[in-house]
């Protein structure tokens, strides 16, 4: 029997979504931010570092109306990107590193070397992927319903996008901080369609499957939560290898082991993300990004840097931040035969790198003279 919801814009708009990629979707209604309280004192507490853009436009994430005026829901969708290359950059491990095969191979090509990409970065920049898909599915419904009007946004609008995701019933908030859907883990990008149509919200999803567990909070290599379901940036990896234009904090230099870009720890540990990893997912991945050698690395001139990165999440961090994370994963981890490379990047233009140069030359050769 067919009650209408087979045939309803918002089961449709939902098809249309599973079409594009998202296999999540939820709708909440466009209501104040539960969770805008929780993110000011996050800011008021200092936990955002130096993301400025975060501070400036604090009050507009209290209402989705900021994105969108009238809006009068919000559709939340979840991208998977899986838990890609996890096995294959862990240091000591049979295949570590040996699939970057799109990466010239140097002499140092040495698992235990070798700088970790978070699964994440492991394909092309994934803002201009999710955004023609959520672009095309806002066209979808301003086609279909005519006069409406749809905007869609990922990550870099003022929008609470974890909070509007558990609204929308797509999962619970992990003390891990990340967004968990029960049948589908972690590893998903979300994104948003606001619009002025008055569709049906789903239940929220209430509770949380996190239990007694703690593995996330026990395992950040940096001790990064101050408490469960908060977590201070400033001491993120992800947060200092992506984010931070200035040098690494000396006391957070060696907690970092051998990440180069973004960290994946508190997802890997996570149990939630056991039953999906190798799963299938729409997310293109490419094997040479999985792990890069961080001295062919600091070899890269701005051209080069461009020509490797420009179409990658790591084009972000620019030069600057990728060789100045590649020097101190050196630091943690390379031997007296990246010492040349190391040296050579004492004369770099760059302040940044030239320091973190600096730090790991004196860090081998403490390794090596011990
Ligand atoms: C700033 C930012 C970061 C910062 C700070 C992260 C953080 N945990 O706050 C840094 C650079 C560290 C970072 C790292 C990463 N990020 Co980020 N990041 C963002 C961004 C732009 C804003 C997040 C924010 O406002 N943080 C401030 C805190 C206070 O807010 P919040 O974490 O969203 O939590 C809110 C709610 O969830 C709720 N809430 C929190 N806890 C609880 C608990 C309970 C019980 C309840 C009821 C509610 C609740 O209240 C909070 C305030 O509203 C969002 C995109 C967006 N526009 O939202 C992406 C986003 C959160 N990041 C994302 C990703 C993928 C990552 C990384 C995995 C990347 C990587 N591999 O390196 C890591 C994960 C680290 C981690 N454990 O969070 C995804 C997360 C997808 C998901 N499944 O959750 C997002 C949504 C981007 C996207 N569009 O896909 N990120
Ligand atoms: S991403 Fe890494 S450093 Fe950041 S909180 Fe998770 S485990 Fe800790
Ligand atoms: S590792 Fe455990 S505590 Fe952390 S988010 Fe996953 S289930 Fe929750």
């Amino acid at each position: 029997m067919d009650d209408g919801r087979e045939t309803s814009v918002e089961h449709r708009l939902k098809g249309r979504a599973r079409e594009l990629g998202f296999s999540l979707s939820g709708i909440a209604p466009a209501t104040d931010a539960d969770g805008f309280a929780r993110f000011a004192d996050w800011l008021d507490r200092g936990y955002a570092g130096e993301m400025d853009y975060l501070h400036r436009f604090r009050d507009e994430r209290r209402h989705p109306r900021a994105v969108l005026d009238p809006v009068r829901a919000v559709l939340m969708v979840g991208l998977e990107y899986g838990q890609r290359g996890a096995r294959s950059a862990e240091r000591g491990t049979e295949d570590g590193g040996q699939s970057a095969s799109s990466v010239p191979r140097s002499a140092l090509r040495d698992p235990r070397s070798m700088g970790r990409v978070a699964a994440y970065a492991q394909g092309p920049e994934y803002h201009r992927f999710i955004w023609d898909r959520l672009n095309d599915l806002s066209a979808w419904l301003e086609a279909e319903v005519p006069g409406c009007r749809a905007e869609a946004v990922a990550d870099t609008a003022p929008l609470l996008e974890r909070d509007f995701a558990r609204r929308a019933g797509l999962g619970w908030v992990g003390k891990n901080t990340m967004l968990i859907n029960p049948h589908r883990g972690s590893f998903f990008f979300l994104g948003a369609v606001l619009t002025d149509l008055a569709l049906t919200p789903d239940l929220p999803f209430t509770g949380s499957h996190c239990g007694t567990c703690t593995a996330c909070l026990d395992a950040c290599p940096t001790g990064a939560f101050p408490r469960p379901h908060v977590l201070d940036a400033t001491k993120c990896i992800s947060y200092l290898t992506i984010e931070l234009r200035s040098p690494i904090p000396s006391d957070l230099r060696e907690p970092m082991g051998d990440w180069l870009y973004g960290c994946d720890v508190c997802q890997d540990v996570c149990p939630w993300n056991r039953k999906t990893a190798g799963v299938p997912v729409p997310f293109p991945h490419d094997p040479g990004l999985e792990a890069l050698d961080p001295v062919e690395l600091l070899g890269l001139d701005e051209d080069a840097f461009r020509t490797r990165f420009k179409k990658t999440s790591m084009w972000r961090n620019r030069r600057a931040g990728l060789l100045r994370n590649a020097a101190i994963v050196l630091g943690n981890v390379g031997d007296e035969r990246a010492l040349p490379a190391l040296e050579r990047a004492l004369a770099d233009k760059e302040d940044v790198i030239r320091e973190a140069a600096a730090w790991a030359i004196g860090r081998i050769r403490q390794r090596t003279s011990s």
